[in-house]
């Protein structure tokens, strides 16, 4: 049997909203969601999983019924999904209701509930958000009904506040696969067995490096997965150590040909340190309104002329602080602190 675990999709997120690009990067989860489907019909997946938060928020019937139409176009792939904690079931949530395909099952309970699929001999588990937090966990101790089936729990959640899981939760449960969602990040906390498919596109520039989604295959009981990236958009970290003497216009030149090398789908998220001209900042505001960066986080300390600091206030505190951190040994630590001493010092 193949399947394709996908989670966080998040459709009709804004990202990158104050950017000229947002308009694109809103389409992007749709785009990439479509390009999943298409994928499950060119590959004859049987089994489609999506571990919750395929929307940013309450869906709107028409959204459903696009998603819906989306889902017609692989009656052959059995979809199961779940509610997560930003799609989560209100009371009123249309989500409830919703008609879907034959061939959709949305495990809706606030409890584990299981669908058995037939023809697969697969069951897939797995509980719905019916608020936006869940403290405690709750995937822990699950044990599956008896039979001879392949057993999937589908899992939203892996921080404090949206149901926390440990590791050991799954080391020595009942489950063949385990498809978690939440955490925007892919990775596989037990290889071929308990995976994070992070999310689908990235959602904010936090979100950084490569997304997609899991790819899989079962063989007499046996898993293999592999992630399988899409290219719509990446945030990549840019870290550049700066010093006094490099200019404004010298570091955006530099950052323009850095950027003009990167693939088009690539966003860069830009983190400055070192130590800056005191006198002549470096102009962020500047540098953020670069074509393809996307955030610009200034870790800069102050550039200080010691010497003349230390002939300017001689006898005070700050000129005593000075000379007793150069008396002490030099290294990492005593630099650290001579510039977090003195920067506090000269703010009193
Ligand atoms: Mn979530």
């Amino acid at each position: 049997m193949k399947f394709i675990h996908i989670a966080d999709i998040h459709l009709g997120a804004k990202p990158d909203r104050d950017k000229e690009w947002a308009k694109e990067r809103e389409m992007h989860s749709w785009q990439a969601f479509k390009e999943v489907i298409d994928k499950a019909k060119e590959e004859q997946v049987q089994l489609l999983l999506i571990a919750g938060d395929l929307f940013h928020g309450q869906p709107l019937v028409k959204e459903l019924k696009e998603v819906n139409y989306h889902f017609s176009r692989i009656p052959q792939t059995q979809v199961v999904l779940i509610a997560g904690n930003h799609d989560h079931l209100t009371p009123d949530s249309c989500y409830r209701t919703f008609q879907w395909e034959k061939n959709v099952h949305f495990l809706k309970s606030e409890e584990i509930d299981y669908i058995e699929l037939e023809g697969l001999d697969t069951r897939v588990y797995g509980m719905s958000y019916w608020k936006k937090e869940i403290l405690e966990p709750r995937y822990k101790d699950i044990h599956v009904k008896a039979g001879d089936f392949f057993n999937i729990l589908l899992a939203h959640g892996g921080d404090e506040k949206h149901i926390p899981i440990s590791g050991s939760d799954f080391a020595d449960n009942d489950f063949d696969y385990v498809a978690c969602g939440h955490i925007h990040k892919p990775v596989q906390i037990v290889q071929d067995k308990v995976v994070m498919a992070g999310a689908l596109q990235p959602i904010d520039c936090n979100d950084l490096g490569e997304h997609g989604y899991f790819e899989g295959e079962i063989k007499n009981h046996v898993c293999h997965v592999k992630f399988v990236p899409l290219y719509y958009c990446e945030y990549v970290p840019l870290k550049l150590k700066v010093s006094p003497e490099i200019t404004q216009g010298a570091l955006q030149e530099f950052l323009e040909n850095r950027i003009r090398l990167a693939p088009a789908y690539q966003k860069f998220k830009i983190t400055l340190n070192g130590y800056c001209d005191r006198e002549n900042p470096l102009d962020t505001e500047k540098m953020k309104s670069m074509d393809r960066v996307v955030k610009v986080v200034n870790q800069c300390r102050a550039d200080y002329d010691f010497e003349k600091l230390k002939r300017q206030y001689g006898q005070q505190i700050l000129g005593r602080y000075i000379r007793a951190l150069e008396e002490m040994p030099q290294n990492k630590i005593t630099e650290k602190a001579l510039y977090y001493g003195v920067e506090a010092l000269m703010a009193e």
